[in-house]
């Protein structure tokens, strides 16, 4: 059973109220039916019961998908992407006195904030998707003056994260949700520190189709939040189930229904390490500023139907706005194939994944120093409706 938050600091004025909310709401999550293994059918469909829920809810958290193996190696990765940070937000150089990473991208890829506060809620930032700003509380102790608490475009950063984008039963899962031609949305790792981690505050996904006449649950994707090490109702993703099926709804007005930022109808995603959850981008979600004493470090990999974004204008939050045309997705796409490659050097007793739309291409897909040197700035492709 996942731990119940400890915490190292805490939100003032607001501290008990904040502990009820948590408490009840990991009440809530246990009480969902919406954890387990990644099952099939016997016909190799993904589990009916799995996909009802996950339709219902608007998330799934599939438990034990990474193994210890897997994990050390992620955590080995993690690691080093944040040594490679720079040291502030004006420096070039990270904390080994060598060149930071991010820096020469250009496509976005560090975002910063103050320690525990909210850098997009109740801005204009991203389309105004966040409206609502949540509770800041004052950080305790010795604090540097800005984070990086997410990190796009990780793949090029970090070998062990594109091995896990190929884990087989994720991209079987992505397959059966999205479609055998199903592509990439983005890459992200959210990382919230202990009593520094940053909010995110309440928003939902999609940009560009909420009034299409053929807008269904599925049309703006998923993400699966693979968790490094399992995450809390104080330090998780809460999520507002079922409204992903909706086209339009009232984030303000749910808070102030709630009369705080507490909005009473969410829950949280509940996990331990090793634990992936999908989650329906559509869904009203978002997090609280970190003040328990556990780390939360969420590996975000988005996938989408080709459908939804073939032909289409894409929203402009991940990369200039431009019309994803056959040619943009598959070349956007070609990331899947080198991750299969790369996974298939470290764990080659493992059944690869096949990814159908590039299965006939003749083109040489081998994972190697120079296909290494070419994806950086990979995800200014990326697919972002
Ligand atoms: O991990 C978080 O705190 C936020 C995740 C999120 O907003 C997203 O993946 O869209």
């Amino acid at each position: 059973m996942t731990a119940v938050a400890k915490f190292s600091s805490d939100y003032g004025n607001n501290d008990p109220v904040m502990r009820k909310y948590f408490e009840l709401g990991e009440e809530k999550a246990r009480g969902l039916g919406n954890r387990g293994p990644i099952k099939f059918e016997s016909d190799g469909t993904l589990s009916k019961d799995i996909l009802k829920t996950y339709s219902e809810i608007g998330f799934y958290v599939f438990e034990n998908i990474l193994s210890q193996e897997e994990l050390q190696d992620l955590e080995a990765g993690v690691s080093s992407i944040l040594d490679r940070l720079p040291t502030s937000k004006n420096a070039n150089l990270n904390r080994l006195g060598e060149p930071a990473i991010g820096l020469n991208c250009k496509a976005p890829t560090l975002f910063w904030s103050k320690p525990l506060a909210d850098p997009f809620g109740g801005t204009n930032l991203a389309n105004g998707r966040h409206p609502v700003k949540m509770n800041e509380p004052l950080p305790e102790g010795n604090v540097p003056d800005e984070v990086v608490y997410l990190i796009l475009g990780t793949l090029q950063f970090s070998e062990e994260l594109l091995r896990t984008y190929a884990h087989p039963e994720l991209l079987k899962v992505a397959e059966a949700i999205n479609g055998e031609d199903f592509v990439p949305f983005t890459e992200a790792l959210f990382i919230k520190e202990p009593g520094v981690g940053a909010s995110v505050a309440w928003h939902r996904d999609g940009t560009t189709h909420w009034d299409s006449p053929d807008f269904d649950e599925g049309t703006h994707g998923f993400n699966f939040m693979a968790q490094l090490y399992g995450c809390t109702a104080a330090n998780g993703v809460w999520v507002v189930p079922g409204t992903h099926k909706e086209r339009h709804v009232d984030i303000s007005n749910m808070v102030k229904r709630a009369g705080s930022e507490r909005i009473e109808e969410a829950v949280p995603m509940i996990c331990n390490p090793g634990d992936v959850v999908i989650s329906n981008r559509q869904a009203v979600h978002g997090s609280f500023a970190n003040t328990s004493s556990d780390w939360r470090v969420t590996i975000n990999q988005g996938f989408h139907r080709r459908r939804s974004v073939l032909g289409v204008k894409g929203g402009g939050l991940h990369g200039e706005p431009a019309v994803y045309d056959a040619e943009r997705i598959i070349e956007r796409s070609k990331i899947i194939k080198l991750a299969i490659e790369a996974r298939k050097q470290r764990f080659p007793e493992e059944e690869a994944f096949e990814y159908k739309p590039l299965s006939s291409s003749a083109e040489d897909f081998s994972w190697n120093g120079a296909t290494k040197n070419n994806i950086h700035d990979y995800n200014l492709l990326d697919l972002s409706i």
